[in-house]
This record gives structure tokens, C-alpha cells and sequence, in this order.
């Protein structure tokens, strides 16, 4: 059921911005699943990928104002 996709995420300084970027990350059609990691930087997300593919995840992610890489 999905894909992984794993993003380090670079200019999170509190939780508060995990949530901005988890909140963002509810509203996408396609993302099965997420977790977002403030200490860790790290995005895991569960992807359907006939929905959306890792780019249009990964800039879903900066429009918060956050980078994203993807690692994987
Ligand atoms: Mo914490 Mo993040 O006060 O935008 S929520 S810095």
C-alpha cells in the first residue's frame, strides 16, 4: 500500500514547525500516511504513487517555507 519517500528537511527550529508542515501535508490527495521530525529533521511519508509523485511531495513541503531534499 504505497511508497516511502524520505525528506530531510532544513529551518525547522520548534516543534510548532513539524506541525506547520504536518498540517500541510493532510490536505494532499495521495499522502497515505506522515511523520514529521523536530529534533531529526526528517519527513517519512507513505505515498499512493499514482497520486503524486516525490517532486509535487517535496514542494508541497517548501511552500510552508521549509527546504526539503529528498534522501530517498
Ligand atoms: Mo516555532 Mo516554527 O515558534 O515556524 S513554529 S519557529
Amino acid at each position: 500500500e504505497g511508497k516511502t519517500l524520505k525528506l530531510k528537511i532544513t529551518g525547522m527550529t520548534c516543534a510548532g514547525c513539524s506541525n506547520h508542515i504536518s498540517n500541510a501535508l493532510k490536505e494532499v490527495d495521495g499522502i497515505i500516511e506522515h511523520k514529521v521530525e523536530y529534533p531529526g529533521d526528517l519527513a517519512t511519508i507513505q505515498y499512493d504513487p499514482s497520486k503524486k509523485n516525490p517532486e509535487a511531495i517535496k514542494k508541497v513541503i517548501e511552500k510552508t517555507g521549509y527546504k526539503a531534499e529528498i534522501i530517498k
